[in-house]
């Protein structure tokens, strides 16, 4: 008999305090098998004081602490590191601030049985989006637009956040060595998923916007993924040139 797969959620912090203790027990409640690793970027409210006092922290909860803000896709670098290292058969990755629903990261993991990457859509059948300020639904759905017609991937949610990876398919797509430092990290993976040949499955999830805390989303964030969908869109074409 083959042991069940061993799981685990990263997922980022910063300024969390309102939000980290009660995703890491909705995660426990939906996906009792799935350990969380939170990556706290040294959040001033306390986020990490939470972690290390909740009740499981060190068996089913577990803490990366890092010295300073440094943006989410550097989190997630540090997260995926460790939980290679720690040898995790599945890994996924989702928000703090419960705007991706526990509920569906069973269904996230039963698809890597088919597939090498699941992906949380909001963009397929059965996905959708509440309680989302419209500006953000015209940068997502616009981000997607642009992204499907820069790098020509099939994914038609490629800048979601809510995934599921199987070990070896972080290995596949080399995350440890991926350039983003922030949101345009999942277009990243997605796009790289994508060239690499791996499966990828869009699960539908409703995002729902977070009752509370702050988004971390600014301009730079937004211009960075613009400007690096374009860079790794020239640079194919650069090295199809020279074949
Ligand atoms: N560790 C870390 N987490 C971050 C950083 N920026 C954002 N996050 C986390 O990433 C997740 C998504 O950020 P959020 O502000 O909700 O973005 P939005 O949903 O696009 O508005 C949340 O869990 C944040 O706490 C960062 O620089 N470092
Ligand atoms: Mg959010």
């Amino acid at each position: 008999m083959t042991s069940p797969a061993r799981r685990v959620v990263v997922i980022p912090t910063y300024e969390e305090a309102e939000n980290v203790r009660r995703v890491i027990d909705a995660v426990h409640v939906a996906a009792p098998e799935c350990e969380v690793l939170i990556v706290d970027d040294n959040s001033p409210d306390g986020t990490a004081d939470l972690v290390t006092a909740h009740p499981a922290y060190g068996t089913g909860v577990h803490l990366l602490n890092r010295p300073g803000k440094g943006g989410l896709g550097a989190a997630y670098r540090a997260g995926f590191a460790w939980a290679l290292d720690q040898g995790y058969d599945q890994i996924a990755q989702m928000d703090a601030d419960l705007s991706h629903p526990p509920e569906r990261l069973s269904a996230l993991f039963a698809a890597l049985d088919s597939a090498d990457v699941a992906v949380g859509s909001r963009y397929v059948r059965g996905g959708g989006v509440q309680n989302w300020a419209w500006h953000r639904r015209m940068i997502s759905r616009g981000g997607n637009i642009y992204v499907r017609l820069v790098l020509g991937v099939s994914v038609h949610d490629t800048t979601a956040g809510y995934k599921a990876f199987r070990a070896a398919s972080l290995r596949t797509i080399e995350v440890l060595d991926s350039e983003s430092n922030g949101y345009s990290f999942q277009i990243e993976n997605t796009w790289r998923a994508d060239r690499r040949g791996l499966v990828t499955a869009e699960v539908p999830i409703t995002f729902t916007d977070r009752l509370v805390g702050t988004s971390k989303m600014s301009g730079s964030i937004a211009r960075e993924a613009l400007a690096r969908v374009l860079s790794w869109r020239m640079a194919e074409l650069r090295s199809r040139g020279r074949r």
